[in-house]
């Protein structure tokens, strides 16, 4: 009663700050690129399994179909019209796969591009995923329909109509982005089309959306849309649940506009988390774990109730977006475990956890000359099915981190330990650092170059414990390394900064 009489006081919707995960699951998972019809099997056979929470879905709306360069991943992120075949899929496939993950407890969410569609020189024609006409050059949409009276370019005072300088807060509102067309969410008709679209995808059953390139929108504009929201299917949700929103803002300080400008209409990307969280497990410019004892708000983030968190995404991950080169992703597999593995054990934020696939990347001068390239695809352009290998993992180039047994493990801890606070934290004062959960797990990191030899308080009963990382509990024996908690708490941990993955976590459900 009293956060609700805060949240009114403040004008804060709470309400859309609720991923409704199920099961006392947390995590998302970006399937990035997925086809619809592997996303529902993938729902079935391990993310239901393995307390993943929800998955993050590539946009399903109609986009263009890019030649040049060849079916590059971006094409989705440039709307043709709302029409919902995609490179993922048709719309029976994508009803398909929101009912069977809805059905095992996985929520959908959906990216959701609504700040602009093509690029200005996307063309005439039917270079489209559903075969619908559109005309960029007369701003023409005829299967939303949007005409030219539906853009902001009257509103644009730029020369180039571009955004030149994200000083100036109209021009990043009103302008183009790297030359898309820049819709007009003043008008009630472009804010009722978004709408019915997101509402559409509601009535199917999808728990929310991440909502694409939010720093272009005004917040106004997307309050608007917000109220036009509808309430979440009842057959998988409580009655009155508004749909979970969280806006993609890319802030990393040094701008006008900020990610607290849009944490009354929903949660934000917390951009500066990844990106100092590479810094940290780098160890560049001096940083260290042992600064991580202040992790969250202390670091100068948004209140961990308003921020969605990620140690790298599709954009960065590749260059695009922002947040420089200490991001770290699966390229560099040993500090990507480490770097998730912390992320996922820290109470701040909704965590979502990256999904990828391989491309040839090919870096010169710091710039990947291939962040262009699509999916896994055959010669046609059709994105290749998810490959599961005898092992579990993935082949065809689908890296598949959720599946990566110290990650997807990680993703378990987080549920076990929820809403306990941090408890128990040591550290070395340099890159060693430890700390628990309540009384329900305990993490310990070792980055630096010695050996990690030391008993610490874990706070957790006595008792054997698998360690989770370099293995989990198999019936009644550990199949990676085991901890012994006597019965004050104490445990003796010794991680080599040899060992393939220099951290160890156990937790409740690990005891032998
Ligand atoms: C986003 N967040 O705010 C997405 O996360 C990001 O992936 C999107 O950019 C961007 N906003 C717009 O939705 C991506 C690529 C861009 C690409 C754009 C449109 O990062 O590189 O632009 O999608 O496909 C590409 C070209 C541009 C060109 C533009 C229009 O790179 O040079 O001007 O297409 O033709
Ligand atoms: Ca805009």
């Amino acid at each position: 009663m009293g956060i609700f009489i805060l949240a009114l006081v403040l004008g804060v919707s709470l309400a859309q700050h609720d991923p409704h995960m199920k099961h006392g699951r947390t995590s998302i998972v970006h399937l990035f690129e997925w086809r619809w019809a592997d996303i529902a099997d993938e729902c079935e056979r391990y993310l239901a399994p393995n307390g993943f929470a929800g998955v993050q879905i590539s946009p399903p709306s109609e986009s263009i179909v890019l030649q040049n360069p060849w079916r590059p991943w971006y094409e989705r992120y440039q709307p043709i019209s709302y029409n919902l075949c995609s490179r993922s899929g048709t719309e029976k496939e994508l009803r398909d796969m929101v009912t069977r993950c809805n059905n095992v407890g996985v929520n959908i969410y959906v990216d959701a591009v609504i700040n602009h569609m093509c690029g200005a020189g996307g063309g005439e024609g039917k270079h489209s995923s559903c075969g619908s006409y559109f005309n960029s050059h007369k701003k023409d949409f005829p299967a939303v329909p949007y005409s030219s009276w539906d853009f902001n370019d009257g509103k644009c005072k730029t020369n180039s109509g571009e955004i030149e300088n994200y000083h100036d807060i109209f021009q990043v509102r009103d302008c183009r982005l790297v030359s898309l067309l820049d819709l007009n969410l003043q008008k009630d008709y472009v804010r009722d089309k978004v709408a019915e679209y997101m509402n559409t995808l509601i009535d199917m059953g999808v728990a929310g959306f991440r909502v694409d390139a939010c720093k272009h929108m005004w917040p106004g504009d997307l309050q608007a849309v917000s109220s036009r929201l509808h309430n979440l299917n009842t057959s998988w949700f409580p009655s009155n649940s508004k749909p979970f929103i969280y806006q993609e803002v890319i802030d990393l300080g040094g701008e006008p506009i900020t990610a607290s400008d849009y944490t009354g209409i929903g949660r934000v990307t917390e951009f500066k988390y990844s990106s100092k969280l590479g810094t940290v497990i780098r160890k560049w410019n001096g940083e260290k774990m042992a600064y991580l004892r202040t992790w969250g708000e202390g670091w100068g983030f948004m209140t961990s109730g308003n921020a969605l968190v990620f140690v790298d995404n599709h954009d960065n991950q590749r260059g695009h977006g922002a947040g420089g080169s200490s991001v770290i992703t699966f390229w560099d597999p040993r500090i990507y475990k480490m770097a998730t593995g912390f992320m996922l054990a820290h109470p701040y934020g909704v965590t979502r956890v990256m999904s990828s696939f391989r491309w040839n990347r090919h870096i010169v001068d710091g710039k990947d000359q291939n962040d262009w390239m699509g999916p896994p695809s055959y010669p046609d352009g059709s994105t290749k099915p998810v490959l599961i290998n005898p092992d579990t993992t993935c082949g065809d180039n689908w890296v598949c981190e959720h599946r990566w047994r110290q990650i997807r493990n990680m993703v378990i801890f987080r549920n076990v330990v929820n809403n306990q606070p941090i408890s128990h934290w040591w550290d070395n004062g340099s890159n060693q650092v430890a700390f628990g959960r309540g009384n329900r797990g305990f993490i310990v990191f070792n980055n630096d170059d010695r050996h990690l030899d030391m008993t610490l308080n874990t706070g957790l009963p006595g008792g054997t414990y698998c360690d989770i990382i370099s293995g989990q509990k198999e019936g009644s024996r550990c199949s990676g390394k085991q901890v012994t908690v006597d019965s004050d708490g104490r445990a003796h941990f010794n991680i080599s900064n040899m060992d393939e993955d220099p951290f160890i976590a156990i937790h409740v459900d690990s005891k032998l």
